[in-house]
């Protein structure tokens, strides 16, 4: 089915009820039906055309999902930007994309680069009122592309990834299935909205199944059990740095919230088992751990009815293939470590711009995800590293080579590694490893220049001091050598 018929569930056949709660503010469907046409007319009004990229740089507010809605309806392409990027990280994405303007507020423009365009975003809003709130019938296919979302991939380049309406449909209609969400369901939703994990899953749920959604700016730790109490949500989706924050509760505070909480889901990052035993022990609730990425949505999930196991990611979903494949392609035997190879309606229609980058992810029509994992006899799937040395911290992605060079660049550094080290919160945490010359490296320094080109979560924690790397006869960095490092 269209995207926008799954969202017409909600938009049109939910007019008057209550869909999203932001900051105290409350809409219904039928407003935000009637707001995301208005402001489809005011794109229009600006000249974007079926098609054309329109980037946000955005806090979580409901001009987000309007504009989602919007892009939905005009057939164009939105290119969603994190907002702890900088300036430098900016200018790639941006230079890549040559997204026809940036939508922005205030306190993040100053990190837009030069001679980009930003629309401010409540200017915006202003603008749309005075739109009409008919629809305009522009719409899209499954083909239709809808955003271009920046990853890594298994190389560390940042690539955008063609996701249409089809992606996004067929993602959200199976896990608003699967997941068995009703409309009487409540969704908190803390998660960003400039990745997956928030916007495919999040927001495709919520308008599919029409239940009701509180969107939060970001998620805060010290504001979360206000939020459960107050909100007393059935639905929570999170990364695993979430629920190992909310086993902070106090054990009365954990069981009162779990005892509404009808289905909480991790992602993004492993998720470690002994966090899923305790939370299960505080909140009397399993969580249902899923695996997915950004260029295929969501591959794989443990069941809703039926064993949730720790430390796997469960099933294929059902409009999912997996193959787990040696080194030469070939599928292994179960019990047996390989590559996770997926298809499906899920997976994107390649990286933008980048023929070389999609030949080299594709063989035969499956997409080659870099995880390694092992199929059990029963078909269920446990994740077991990745062929990349990618580092996963609080569920946002860090690419050590990204960080490296820039350290290389300074003055007095021969050498330079950066190593994921785990972290009870967070999972995992860059630290740097430098050889360098003592008297010319400056290390504050080093660190300002770092915190002025670099997202907050990439900074490294520390700096360790080594006379050389380890290295193999040919020269590459043997990681696993390197000295241990404790905060
Ligand atoms: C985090 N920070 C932010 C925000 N989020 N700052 C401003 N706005 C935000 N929205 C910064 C904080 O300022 C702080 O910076 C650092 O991140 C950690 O914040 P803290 O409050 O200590 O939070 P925490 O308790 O450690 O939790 C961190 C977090 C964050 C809120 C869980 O890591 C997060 O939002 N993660 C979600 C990532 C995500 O959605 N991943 C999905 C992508 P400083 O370090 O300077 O103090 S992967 C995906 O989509 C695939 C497909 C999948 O499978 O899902
Ligand atoms: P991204 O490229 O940001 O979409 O991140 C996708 C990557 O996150 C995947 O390739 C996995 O390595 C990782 N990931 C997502 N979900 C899980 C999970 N449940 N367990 C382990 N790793 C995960």
């Amino acid at each position: 089915m269209p995207l926008l018929s799954l969202f017409n569930r909600s938009l049109l056949d939910r007019a008057a009820r209550p869909a999203l709660e932001f900051a105290g503010v409350s809409s219904t469907f039928g407003e935000i039906e009637a707001r995301s046409n208005r402001l489809a007319h005011a794109l229009r009004a600006r000249g974007l055309q079926r098609g054309e990229r329109l980037a946000f740089f955005l806090q979580n507010r409901p001009e987000v999902i309007d504009l989602w809605i919007a892009a939905v309806k005009l057939g164009l392409v939105l290119v969603p930007v994190n907002v702890l990027y900088r300036e430098r990280e900016l200018k790639h994405i941006l230079a890549d994309a040559a997204p026809v303007a940036v939508v922005t507020s205030p306190d993040l423009a100053g990190f837009v680069p030069a001679g980009v365009i930003c629309w401010e975003v409540a200017e915006l809003a202003a603008e749309s009122a005075a739109q009409p709130s008919a629809r305009l019938a522009v719409g899209g296919v499954p083909e239709t592309p809808l955003a271009l979302i920046y990853t890594s991939g298994t190389t560390g380049a940042s690539k955008g990834a063609v996701l249409t309406q089809g992606n996004f449909a067929a993602n959200g209609a199976a896990l608003a299935r699967e997941w068995r969400f009703t409309e009487e369901d409540r969704y908190l939703a803390t998660l960003p909205l400039f990745h997956v994990h928030g916007l495919a899953n999040g927001v495709h749920c919520w308008l599919i199944s029409g239940c009701h959604l509180r969107l939060t700016e970001r998620f805060d730790h010290a504001k979360a059990a206000g939020w459960f109490e107050d909100y007393r949500p059935t639905v929570f989706f999170g990364v695993p740095a979430m629920f190992i924050r909310l086993l902070e509760l106090p054990a009365e505070v954990a069981r009162a919230i779990g005892s509404r909480l009808r289905l909480a889901v991790s992602g993004s990052a492993p998720l470690p088992a002994e966090v899923h035993e305790k939370f299960r022990q505080l909140y009397g609730s399993v969580i249902l751990e899923r695996y997915g990425m950004t260029e295929t949505l969501m591959n794989i999930s443990n069941p809703y009815d039926g064993e949730r196991r720790p430390g796997t990611v469960g099933l294929p979903l059902p409009h999912v293939s997996v193959r787990i494949c040696d080194e030469s392609g070939a599928p292994v035997a179960d019990g047996t470590s390989g590559e996770v190879w997926v298809k499906g309606t899920n997976v994107c229609a390649g990286y933008w711009q980048r023929p070389e980058a999609t030949a080299a992810a594709w063989t035969d029509g499956w997409f080659r995800t870099g995880d390694i994992g092992v199929r059990a006899a029963d078909g269920y799937i446990t994740l077991q590293g990745r062929r990349s040395d990618l580092i996963i911290s609080g569920g946002f992605n860090i690419y050590p080579r990204e960080i490296e060079e820039l350290i290389l660049e300074q003055p007095g550094v021969r050498e330079a590694t950066v190593v994921g080290v785990p972290d009870p919160v967070r999972g995992e945490v860059p630290v740097a490893y430098v050889a360098v010359d003592a008297a010319v490296f400056d290390e504050p320094a080093t660190v300002a220049y770092l915190r002025s080109q670099l997202a907050s979560f990439k900074q490294p924690k520390a700096f360790v001091r080594v006379d050389a790397l380890p290295r193999t006869a040919l020269g590459k960095v043997q990681k696993r050598l390197l000295p241990s490092w404790q905060a």
